[in-house]
């Protein structure tokens, strides 16, 4: 399986809410990630700069960010938009990340 790694923007002050709607994952989101081959997904936080930098394997050929045209993800992406930095869509900024170095 494939890894891809990308990294977003929190809005400042936001950790714990981000921590909490994450916890509270919305169950038919989960079951679509799954369902599109995304696997061992992470997300962590550097508080100095607000990055979130998140890594996933890749079942299939869709990562969880190439999931937009779906309502859920919409409805997601929506919902998450007022603590974290998004484009006009709602999608959060995403950079990809290229890996420089890997061992299992
Ligand atoms: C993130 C972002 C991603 C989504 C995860 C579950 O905050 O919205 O696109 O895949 O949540």
């Amino acid at each position: 399986m494939k890894t891809f790694a990308f990294k977003m923007k929190l809005k400042p002050g936001f950790k714990e809410e981000y921590k909490k709607r994450h916890e509270a994952i919305w169950p038919e989101l989960k079951t679509l990630l799954l369902e599109s081959g995304v696997r061992d997904y992470s997300i962590f936080l550097d508080e100095e700069t607000n990055t979130l930098f998140a890594v996933q394997k890749l079942a299939g050929d869709s990562s969880s960010q190439d999931l937009g045209s779906n309502p859920i993800v919409q409805k997601w992406w929506k919902y998450m938009a007022d603590i974290m930095e998004t484009n006009p869509d709602n999608s959060p900024v995403t950079v990809p990340l290229e890996m420089v170095f890997h061992m299992d």
